[in-house]
């Protein structure tokens, strides 16, 4: 039986090992989907930590819940290790570690790399390789299959190699990695067959596409698609302002369209691993071609200049009561980077802190979901929302709107506010003058408008 149908044998009736590089929130899920479908699973990872808590059957990741974690350990389908040694002893294996970008905004490539020399010094003929880490197109075909094939191992006869982009959204509660549809792409056709039967084993939807490329670019689309979206109705908030329209209102009566049209709301701007960062991606490799990827670059022009546009409505809206920036106390209300979850990646709300406080603001912060953090090295906590700290606030800002926040109470007890995500959308007028992220002139009269 030649090593394609050795493998696609081992598939059919789970005795191939499978092994996941990367055990993070795209990881983990994807082990234990393996694990629950029949397959042994190795998980690889450089943390020991991760690693032994995992073995404990702790979950760290918030999709994940421990007791499938510790009943896959305990079945003996699951175990999570530092040894590399380990992916010796896999038939197929699955890398999901991250692709960031360098403080230059290029590609970081250096977790690929490590995971491609990892697999390097332990593959062996018959094995199937799949990167899913989101990444420029050409990276399967040009850093991989180079360097499986340094090892005097052929993709495609001796080993296979696929690239199938991840798609898990955290949190989502309707979307997870068995039910979202999985794409998957190959360097030949026997690479592809392969991988497809991999994720047939224990994806409900597979999409098989005729390249690595292919596979590559579809997720780049995808994410490159979101940022451009949010960077026209980021551009919109801006024009509404200088038109004094309310940009909610033209936003919410587009959406009524029952076709052709996708709602995207405008913000402070844009964060987390994926938007902010993919499609710097597919941009970098294009100028490697001499081509320049416009509608990126201007949507990331657009998208990076809203912390700037939210501080300056701060500024005016203190301008507006004849108080500055300089020793003003601003309260942000919400840092994660999107509501109801606690990650903070690349999360605007830093942008906006950071400028407030070179105009010498004096600034706090509120998020239920975000207690704490770590910045420059020190803990930073975050405030009670009481009335007296939204009284004593000369300036509040909701950066991130969390549905757990009450803003009746918000608007109750604050003097000016700040909403750049229609948060207040649904108050009763109150104590507080709100500032609409465009429409200038909700909460002042005509007249005593202030001008910077
Ligand atoms: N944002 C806006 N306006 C919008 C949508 C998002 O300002 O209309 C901002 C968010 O506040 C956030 C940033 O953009 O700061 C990114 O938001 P996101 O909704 O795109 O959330 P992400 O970063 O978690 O994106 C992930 C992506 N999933 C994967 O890459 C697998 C993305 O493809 C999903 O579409 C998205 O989740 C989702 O729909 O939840």
């Amino acid at each position: 039986m030649g090593m394609k149908d050795t493998l696609l044998s081992g598939i059919q009736d789970r005795s191939a090992v499978i092994g996941v590089v990367g055990l993070g929130y795209v990881g983990l899920p994807l082990a234990m989907e393996f694990a629950k479908a029949g397959f042994t699973v190795i998980g690889y990872d450089i943390s020991e930590r991760t690693c032994e808590r995992l073995m404990a059957g702790v979950s760290h990741i918030q999709d994940v819940p421990s007791a499938e974690v510790a009943a896959q350990v305990t079945a003996g389908r699951f175990v999570a290790t530092v040894e590399e040694a380990r992916l010796k002893e896999c038939d197929a294996i699955s890398i999901a570690v991250p692709t960031p970008l360098s403080k230059t905004r290029d590609p970081d490539m250096s977790f690929v790399q490590a995971a491609t020399e990892a697999i390097a010094r332990n593959c062996r003929p018959g094995m199937l390789i799949v990167l899913e880490s989101t990444t420029y197109p050409g990276t399967t075909r040009e850093v991989m299959q180079p360097r499986l094939e340094a090892q005097g191992l052929k993709v495609g006869r001796d080993v296979f190699l696929a690239f199938s982009p991840e798609r898990v959204d955290p949190g989502n509660a309707k979307w997870h990695t068995k039910n979202t549809p999985k794409v998957v792409g190959g360097v030949t056709p026997d690479c592809i067959e392969v991988a497809c039967a991999l994720y047939g084993s224990c994806i409900d939807t597979i999409v098989p596409v005729s390249s690595a490329e292919a596979a590559e670019l579809v997720k780049l689309l995808e994410n490159t698609f979101r940022a451009v979206n949010i960077g026209l109705v980021n551009e919109m908030a801006i024009v509404c302002d200088k038109l004094g329209v309310n940009v909610w209102e033209v936003i919410d009566a587009a959406a009524t369209k029952p076709f052709g049209y996708m709602k995207f709301t405008p913000g402070p701007g844009i964060g987390g691993h994926c938007i902010p960062l993919d499609p710097h991606y597919l941009a970098w490799k294009m100028r490697m071609l001499n081509y320049k990827t416009r509608f990126i670059d201007l949507a990331s022009e657009i998208n990076s200049e809203m912390p700037e546009y939210v501080v300056r409505k701060v500024a005016r809206a203190l301008n507006h009561d004849r108080k500055s920036v300089n020793g003003s106390r601003i309260l942000i209300l919400g840092i994660a980077y999107k509501k109801d979850i606690d990650d903070m990646r690349e999360s605007p709300a830093f942008d906006v802190m950071r400028l407030l406080e070179e105009r010498g603001a004096i600034v706090d912060y509120h998020d239920p979901h975000v207690p704490h953090f770590r910045e420059h090295g020190h803990e930073r906590a975050g405030v009670a929302l009481t009335a007296e700290v939204l009284a004593a606030a000369d300036t509040v800002v909701i950066v991130t709107d969390h549905t757990g926040v009450d803003y009746q109470f918000v608007v109750d007890h604050a003097t000016v506010v700040v909403d750049t995500r229609n948060a207040t959308k649904q108050t009763e007028p109150s104590k507080a003058r709100i500032v609409p992220l465009s429409k200038l002139t909700d909460g002042i009269p005509e007249g005593e408008l202030a001008h910077l």
